[in-house]
C-alpha cells in the first residue's frame, strides 16, 4: 500500500480564493476548501445573503436568524420535499430544520443507533432557538407515520386531537414564560424540554419539562424591559370586555409592567386571543381559566400596594394613597383574603419562641419598609410560579400518554445560551452551568470519540484541537465547588455576607485556574473561565437569592383563601418541598437552595440525553440590532467560537464523516471475487478504479483515507459509491431476469 501523504491544506492568500459563487453553493463548512474562520464567516455570510440560512456544520446544522419571513422556507411543500429526500435516503441533502426533525425521526425507528431521539437547540437569545424549536414541532406533528409519503399536501392537517394539544402548549407557555427584552422581543424567560412518545412510529402524546423559570422578572424588570406576556395580555383582554370578573380602571398604571405607556394593546390583545384559543384547544375548563386570570390580576395589583409608617412610627402599614388603596382592595378580593390577612403577612413576622419544653409564637413587626416590600414580592414571586408550574402540570396532563411505558420518544430541547452581561448574577450562574454541562456532554459524546478513533485507526497527523470544560464543571459543582460554598452558606443560621461568601469561594478555588476574584463597579464576585468566554458574577444577591427563602407565613396566607385553585398552592408547596427532600435521602429538612434545585434537574436532563441519539442545531444572530440583511462577522465569529461550531467543523473535515470496517466496505461495495487480495487491498482496488491513483499511486486524499481497521471516506465519495453500487445492482438484477426467462 502506498505511503499517504498529508492533506495540503496552505492558507489562501485571499479570501477570494474561494469564488464566491462556490462559497453561497457549499452547504457544508466541512466541505470548504480551505478551512479558517474566515473561510467559514465568509461562507455564511454569503449564504446568508441569497436568504440561505441554513448550512451544515458536519453533523450539526447552523441557523442564521433572518429577521424576515422567507417566502416558502416553511411551507408545506418545503415539509413534503424535505420527507420526500430522506425517504429517497438522501440524509444529508438539504440543510433545513426540517431535515433535522426528519432524520431524527428516521432514526426514531432505524436499527442504528440509540432508540430515543434529542434534538438540541442552542444560541444566544434572539438568535431564534424558539423558532426553530416551534418549526420542528411542527415538522413533527404534520408528517405522518413512514408509510404515508406526502407528495399530495392534502394530507397535511389532519384534524388529530393529541397534535393540536401539543401544539397548543406552545401559545400558554409563551404567555407566560416569555417576555421582550433588549436583546429579544419575545424572549423565552425559561429552559423547556418536550418529549414526543412514539409507539410504533405513531406519535401517541408528549410530556414536559421546564428549567429555572425567571421569576424575579415579576416583580422587578430590568430597565427597558417588560414583564411576562401574559400580563399585557391579559390587560388588553380586561379593558377589551374578553374577561368577566375583574375589573381594571382605565388609566391605572401599574408598577410591575413598564413600557404601558404608549397604550397600545392592539399586538396584545391578539396574543391574548391566541392564549384564550390554546387554553381551550388543549382543554382547560372555564373555570380554571378564570381562576388563572384571576392569580395574575391579583398580581398586578398586588404590585402596586405601597406602606406607610403607622401612627406609632415604630412599624409599618398599608399606604393612605388612593392607588395603592384601591389595588389592595382588588387584590384581597381577587385572592378571596381578607385585608388583615395581607396586613399581618406583610408587616410583621411570625416568630417561635421555645421556653422549656414549650413553644409559643410571637409576632415582631418589621422596622423598615424595605422588609415589607420584600414579603410582597415574595408572595407575588410565589403566586406566579406556582401558576406556571400549575400549567405545566395541567399541559402534561392533557397531552401525556400514560397509558404504555414501552415509548420511543424524540426530544426538543430549547435551552437559554451562554450569557455574559455587564453584572451578572445567580440566574446567569445557573444558565451558563447548563450551557458548560451541554457542551461537555457534546464534547464527550462527538468531539472526543471523533478523536479517540482517528487516534487509534493511525491518524496521529490530524491536527485536533478542543476545549476540554471538565475542570470548570469541576470548580462548580463538585464537592468543594462554587455551588458547595454557596449552599453551605446558605445552610448557616447567621446574617448573610455575600462578599465573604464570593471571597471563601475564590480561596477555595484559586488552584483551579478556573475562579478568580472580580470585582465590579459596585460589588465583589468572583470571574469564571467558561469554556465560551469569561463571566464576572456581583456578589449582591447572589446568596438571597440561593437562599430563595419563602416564609412559611407568606405561603400560609394563601391557605386562608377562599378559593380552592389558590389555596392549593401552598399545600402543593409543601408537599413538593417533602417530597425533594426525600428524594434526596434526608433525614433531617434540609433547605433545599436554587442551586441545589436546579443542579438535580439538570442531572436528570443529562440523564434523559444520555439515552438519546443527539442531533444539533446550533442557532446565530446576524447582529445585535436584530435587523435583517446585516451580519456583523466580528458578532458571528464569537459565536462560532462559543457554540463550538468551528471547533466541528474542523474536525469532521479532518475525519471524515463516513467511516467503514473494511469487512462492511467490502460486503456493500465488492461485486467480483478478489481472491488474492485481504479486505484492505480489495477496498483500495475499487477505491482506484473509481477515482484513479495520484502521483503518489493511492486515490485522492480528499475523497478517502485508510485507517488500521477502516476506511474513512468524504460524502461525496459515499454518494458516487452508492450510485456505482445500485448500477452494478440494475445490471445484476436484468440478466437474472433474461436468465429466468430462457431458462422458464
Ligand atoms: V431567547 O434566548 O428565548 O431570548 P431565542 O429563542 O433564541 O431567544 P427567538 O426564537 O425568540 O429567539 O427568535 C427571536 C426573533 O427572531 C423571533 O421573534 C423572530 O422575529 C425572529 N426569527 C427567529 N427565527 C426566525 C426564522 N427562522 N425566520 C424568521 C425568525 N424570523
Ligand atoms: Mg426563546
Amino acid at each position: 500500500m502506498p505511503k499517504m501523504q498529508e492533506p495540503k491544506n496552505e492558507r489562501p492568500t485571499s479570501l477570494y480564493f474561494v469564488p464566491e459563487e462556490n462559497l453561497i453553493a457549499c452547504d457544508d463548512l466541512t466541505a470548504l476548501p480551505y478551512l479558517y474562520d474566515e473561510t467559514v464567516l465568509e461562507c455564511i455570510t454569503a449564504r446568508y445573503f441569497t436568504n440561505t440560512i441554513y448550512t451544515w456544520a458536519g453533523p450539526i446544522l447552523v441557523a442564521v436568524n433572518p429577521f424576515k419571513s422567507i417566502n416558502g422556507l416553511y411551507s408545506d411543500q418545503k415539509i413534503s420535499k424535505v420527507f420526500t429526500l430522506l425517504k429517497e435516503g438522501h440524509d444529508h441533502q438539504d440543510p433545513h430544520v426540517f431535515t433535522v426533525a426528519g432524520l431524527a425521526h428516521k432514526r426514531l425507528t432505524s436499527e442504528i443507533g440509540l432508540v430515543n431521539q434529542a434534538i438540541l437547540v442552542s444560541g444566544e437569545s434572539g438568535a431564534g432557538k424558539t423558532e426553530s424549536a416551534r418549526f420542528l414541532l411542527t415538522y413533527l406533528t404534520q408528517v405522518e407515520d413512514d408509510s404515508s409519503c406526502i407528495t399530495d399536501t392534502s394530507v397535511l392537517h389532519r384534524p388529530e386531537d393529541i397534535k393540536n394539544k401539543i401544539l397548543a402548549s406552545n401559545p400558554i407557555l409563551e404567555a407566560f414564560g416569555n417576555a421582550a427584552t433588549l436583546r429579544n422581543h419575545n424572549s423565552s424567560r425559561f429552559g423547556k424540554l418536550i418529549r414526543l412518545q412514539y409507539s410504533q412510529n405513531v406519535l401517541k402524546g408528549a410530556s414536559l419539562d421546564t428549567y429555572l423559570l425567571e421569576k424575579t422578572r415579576v416583580t422587578s424588570q430590568p430597565s427597558q424591559e417588560r414583564n411576562f406576556h401574559i400580563f399585557y395580555q391579559l390587560l388588553s383582554g380586561i379593558i377589551n370586555g374578553y374577561v368577566e370578573g375583574i375589573e381594571v380602571d382605565e388609566e391605572i398604571s401599574f408598577n410591575i409592567m413598564p413600557g404601558l405607556d404608549n397604550r397600545d394593546f392592539k399586538q396584545d390583545l391578539l396574543y391574548f386571543k391566541e392564549t384564550q384559543k390554546a387554553f381551550r384547544k388543549i382543554g382547560i375548563p372555564n373555570n380554571i381559566e378564570k381562576d388563572i386570570y384571576r392569580v395574575v390580576a391579583a398580581i398586578m395589583f398586588l404590585g402596586n400596594i405601597s406602606f406607610q409608617p403607622s401612627s406609632d412610627s415604630e412599624s409599618w402599614t398599608f399606604s393612605t394613597n388612593e392607588v395603592s388603596q384601591k389595588s389592595l382592595a382588588r387584590a384581597c378580593h381577587l385572592l378571596r383574603v381578607t385585608k388583615e390577612t395581607l396586613q399581618n403577612t406583610f408587616t410583621k413576622k411570625k416568630i417561635s419562641v421555645s421556653l422549656g419544653k414549650e413553644t409559643s409564637v410571637i409576632y415582631k413587626y418589621f422596622e423598615r419598609e424595605d422588609q415589607c416590600e420584600e414579603r410582597r414580592d415574595a408572595l407575588m414571586q410565589f403566586l406566579y410560579i406556582s401558576l406556571f408550574n400549575y400549567l405545566v402540570d395541567a399541559i402534561n396532563s392533557k397531552i401525556c400518554d400514560n397509558s404504555s411505558s414501552h415509548y420511543s420518544y424524540l426530544g426538543i430541547l430549547d435551552i437559554y445560551g451562554f450569557e455574559a452581561f455587564d453584572e451578572n448574577s445567580l440566574e446567569q450562574l445557573c444558565i451558563n452551568y447548563t450551557n458548560e454541562r451541554l457542551h461537555h456532554e457534546f464534547t464527550r459524546r462527538y468531539i472526543a470519540s471523533e478523536h479517540k478513533v482517528l487516534i487509534e485507526e493511525g491518524f496521529m497527523d490530524i491536527p485536533f484541537v478542543y476545549v476540554d470544560n471538565t475542570i470548570c464543571i469541576k470548580a462548580l459543582d463538585s464537592p468543594i465547588s462554587v455551588f458547595s460554598i454557596l449552599n453551605e452558606e446558605c445552610q448557616l443560621k447567621r446574617v448573610l455576607n455575600e462578599d465573604d461568601a464570593c471571597l471563601r469561594v475564590c480561596n477555595a478555588l484559586q488552584n483551579t485556574g478556573v475562579v478568580t476574584p472580580a470585582v465590579s463597579r459596585r460589588n465583589s464576585g468572583f470571574l469564571i473561565k467558561h469554556y465560551a468566554g469569561n463571566v464576572s458574577y456581583n456578589s449582591s444577591g447572589l446568596l438571597h437569592k440561593n437562599k430563595d427563602d419563602l416564609p412559611l407565613d407568606v405561603i400560609s396566607v394563601l391557605t386562608e383563601s377562599s378559593c380552592e385553585f389558590i389555596s392549593s398552592f401552598s399545600t402543593r408547596s409543601r408537599k413538593e418541598e417533602i417530597e425533594r427532600n426525600e428524594n434526596q435521602g434526608r433525614k433531617s429538612v434540609r433547605k433545599i437552595t436554587t442551586l441545589s434545585k436546579f443542579k438535580s434537574s439538570l442531572d436528570s436532563l443529562i440523564n434523559i440525553l444520555g439515552y438519546c441519539d443527539l442531533h444539533y442545531v446550533r442557532c446565530l444572530k446576524p447582529n445585535s440590532r436584530n435587523t435583517a440583511g446585516n451580519p456583523d462577522k466580528s458578532f458571528l465569529l464569537e459565536q462560532l467560537k462559543s457554540n463550538g461550531i468551528l471547533e466541528t467543523v474542523k474536525i469532521s473535515q479532518a475525519g471524515y464523516p463516513v467511516r467503514m470496517l473494511y469487512m462492511d466496505f467490502v460486503k456493500r461495495y465488492s461485486f467480483q471475487r478478489k481472491q488474492d487480495f485481504n479486505e484492505k487491498e480489495i477496498t483500495y482496488v475499487i477505491l482506484a478504479e473509481l477515482y484513479g491513483v495520484d502521483e503518489n499511486g493511492h486515490p485522492p486524499e480528499q475523497k478517502c483515507r485508510f485507517g488500521k481497521t477502516r476506511i474513512f471516506l468524504s460524502e461525496s465519495c459515499l454518494h458516487q459509491l452508492e450510485e456505482h453500487r445500485s448500477y452494478q445492482r440494475n445490471i445484476a438484477a436484468t440478466c437474472i431476469q433474461k436468465n429466468i426467462r430462457m431458462y422458464l
